[in-house]
Formats: C-alpha cells, sequence, structure tokens
C-alpha cells in the first residue's frame, strides 16, 4: 500500500486567468413600444430611469446598444429572461450575448 499523493501542479498563467466578462446587447426592432423596452431594462437591469431610456435610444438610433456587463452565466439568464419578457407580449425584442475581448 502507498501513501504517497501526487497533485499535479497547476501552471500559474492558467490558474490566475479570471474568467471572461459578457455583455449583455439590446438589438433595436420595428416594433416593440419604446416604452416596454424602458421598462425591461428597469426590471431585469436594475437600470435608472435616464439610463434605461438612453440605452433604449441609443438602440433605437443605432441598431444595437451594449446594456451591461456580467459573468457569462448572469449575461446570458438575463438576456433569456429579457428576451422571453418581449415574447410574452408578442414583440420580437431581442437581447444577445457577447464575450469581451
Ligand atoms: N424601434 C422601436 C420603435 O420605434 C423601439 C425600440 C428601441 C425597439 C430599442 C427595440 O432595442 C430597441 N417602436
Amino acid at each position: 500500500m502507498s501513501n504517497i499523493v501526487v497533485r499535479p501542479r497547476a501552471d500559474p498563467a492558467v490558474r490566475t486567468e479570471r474568467p471572461r466578462l459578457h455583455k449583455v446587447i439590446l438589438f433595436n426592432d420595428d416594433y416593440t413600444p419604446r416604452d416596454f423596452v424602458v421598462v425591461v431594462l428597469k426590471a431585469e437591469f436594475h437600470l435608472g430611469d435616464s439610463q434605461a431610456q438612453r440605452v433604449m435610444l441609443t438602440a433605437h438610433r443605432l441598431g444595437a446598444c451594449v446594456v451591461a456587463v456580467f459573468s457569462r452565466d448572469v449575461a446570458e439568464t438575463k438576456a433569456t429572461r429579457a428576451t422571453q419578457a418581449g415574447a410574452a407580449k408578442g414583440y420580437p425584442l431581442r437581447f444577445g450575448v457577447e464575450p469581451e475581448e
């Protein structure tokens, strides 16, 4: 019988790497009412009124806008919930997730 325990040594460079953050992106569409987009941004992402208005208007004018940055799991959960909030009302509102560089 042997008591020797061999532990694989972690590469310090790998060990200290932080998980990448992920952006939640709001995409414009032609059908979702502006006020509803603002309601979703406040409810799901806890934006204040003026910030929610700014994000909505930026997506409306440019086609898309970064809402906020989270760990990948949290970003995906929030994007899914926010997209479902629109779908529940019959709107094509869409939120996506993209890794930060
Ligand atoms: N373009 C929509 C309208 O004119 C409003 C809107 C803004 C929809 C931003 C989606 O991400 C969006 N009713």
